[in-house]
Order: structure tokens, then sequence, then C-alpha cells
């Protein structure tokens, strides 16, 4: 059966509908998907109830897996190319570290000196209402800005942190995200490897310029940051169980919402597809 592809908001995404990932993408079909990825920025697939292993299969047809060196406290034991977002409680029944994952807008391991090329999440349990995450297209972000401000940002280097928004993560947790994670300094506009677009690459992580102090550097920070996440450049998925979103990280930015009761279980997976390298460890001076 030939897939079928129908946009899901006119800012971006799209979702894919005759495909079975209980088995092995044809070539064709691959070729359609990563078309379709490339156009629409995030891909939705709904009703696949399949293994971590089919997961993680189907994740390889983007490329290299990360295997999560940076985030070890949150990947699955026997399988380090998952990434748990879940409010499951740990075994000695504190909470989950990674329940407030992606409660900043940002772009995953932006943080890091791989950035990822693109992620693939799998809802395994969901609230019966919201916990919804929301996508920005970078793509038009950037291209709606005025020349004048594109000339300024060019040459640009935002220093991304790797904390996550919501205090009371367990001290152990933000002991070892802060020592394995130094700040990474990557470009504000960057070029689409695969396209040559250029997209905004900002979000809430970044704390501040290169070789610009935070009080110069907030003001430029927060308007790139609410100018790209207006409502008209985003897509607002309301997620069900078995939908597996796949997001292109190099033009769109996200956001956990949390709009969910926490009594309820939210339990995704996600995989990781690596990026090429970019950016350098920020040198955390006067101006930093
Ligand atoms: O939990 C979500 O909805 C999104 C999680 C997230 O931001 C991420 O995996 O990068």
């Amino acid at each position: 059966m030939a897939i079928e592809c129908r946009p899901l908001s006119f800012a971006l995404g799209a979702e894919i509908l005759g495909l079975d990932l209980h088995f092995p993408i044809s070539d064709s079909d691959w070729e359609s998907v990563h078309q379709a990825f490339l156009q629409y920025g995030v891909l939705l697939i709904r009703g696949q109830s399949i293994s971590r292993e089919q997961h993680i299969a189907f994740s390889r047809r983007f490329g290299d897996l990360d295997e999560h060196k940076s985030l070890p406290m949150d990947r699955n034991a026997t399988f380090p190319e998952l990434l748990m977002v879940t409010n499951d409680q740990k075994p000695d029944g504190s909470p989950s570290n990674s329940r407030y994952t992606g409660q900043m807008w940002h772009s995953d391991m932006s943080f890091t000196l791989a950035p990822a090329l693109g992620s693939l999440l799998r809802a395994v349990e969901v609230p019966p209402v919201g916990g919804d995450t929301l996508f920005a297209n970078m793509y038009v972000a950037y291209d709606a800005l005025s020349e004048r401000m594109k000339q300024m940002i060019e040459g640009l280097n935002g220093i991304h942190h790797s904390e996550r928004k919501n205090s009371g993560l367990s001290t152990s947790w933000e002991k070892e995200n802060q020592r394995l994670n130094p700040p990474v300094a990557q470009p504000v506009v960057r070029v689409h490897p695969e396209t040559g677009r250029k997209a905004l690459y900002i979000g809430e992580k970044v704390k501040c310029f290169e070789g610009m102090t935070p009080e110069e550097s907030k003001p430029l920070i927060d308007f790139l940051v609410g100018h790209a996440t207006r409502p008209h450049f985003v897509y607002r998925h309301s997620w069900q169980p078995k939908d597996l979103l796949i997001w292109d990280n190099r033009c769109t930015a996200h956001l956990a919402l949390g709009d969910y009761d926490p009594r309820y279980r939210r339990h995704l997976e996600r995989t990781t597809v690596l990026g090429t390298p970019s950016g350098h460890i920020a040198e955390i001076g006067a101006a930093a």
C-alpha cells in the first residue's frame, strides 16, 4: 500500500498513513518518509504498538543513534538508545527525574557537541487529556525576520545549558548533569545540511550570547524565542497511546507543556539520531 502524507498544520508537521513499523520499511517507502521529514519537519505515525527493538530499528534508518552518554541517568538500562520520558516513580519510590523533560523551548542535545539530527518519541501511556507537545518551525521563524535583524544575528553564538526548568530534581541528578554537560556555544543561525535552508537555533536553554553578558543578551534572546514560537509558526500535538512522533531538530524547536494531571501516568520513550558535530565548549568568563 502506498503511503500517504496529510499535513497537520499550516506551520509544520504531517501525518504519515499506511506504514506498519512491525516490518522493516522498504527503500521506496523510506524515500517517501525521508522526503516528508525534510519537507514537514515533524511526522506523526499513529497506532504503532511496536517493541523497543522495532522502535530502535526504524530509528536507525535516519542515521546513527545517540547512546545518551550525556544523560545516562535517564536512559534505559538495557537499551542505551532509549531515553525515558516518564513520570513513573523510581524503584525506591522517589519521583522520576525525567518527568520535566522538555519543559523549555529547545532542540534536542543542543547543549552537546553533537546536537541531534532527529528524535523519535513513542507514546506508551499518556493522560486522558493534556500533556501536549508544541513544535515550532524555525525556518519560517528565520525567514520572517527583517534583513537587518538577520544581519545582526549572523555570526552570533548562543550558549546552551543543559538544566531543566523545574526545580525539585534530585541533587545527585543535577550534579551529574552539570558535570557531564558544560555549557556549549552554538550558532544562532544554522544551515540545514540537507535542505541548505537557514533556520534559527535558539531556545530557552540559551542563557546568553558568547562575548555578551546575560543582561545584554536577554532582550534579544526573549525576542527571538517569543518570535519563533508565535502560534503562526507552531503545531500542537495531543498525544494518543501508540503515537510515534518524529522531528527534525535542525529546523524545529519543541516544548513539552506539562499541562496534565500528574496522577495519570505519562510514559514515552525516545531515540535520538546523532547530528553532525557543531559548536564548542563555551568559555565562561566575565561576559558569559
Ligand atoms: O515529553 C514530551 O512531550 C517531549 C519531551 C522532549 O522534549 C524531548 O524528548 O526532547
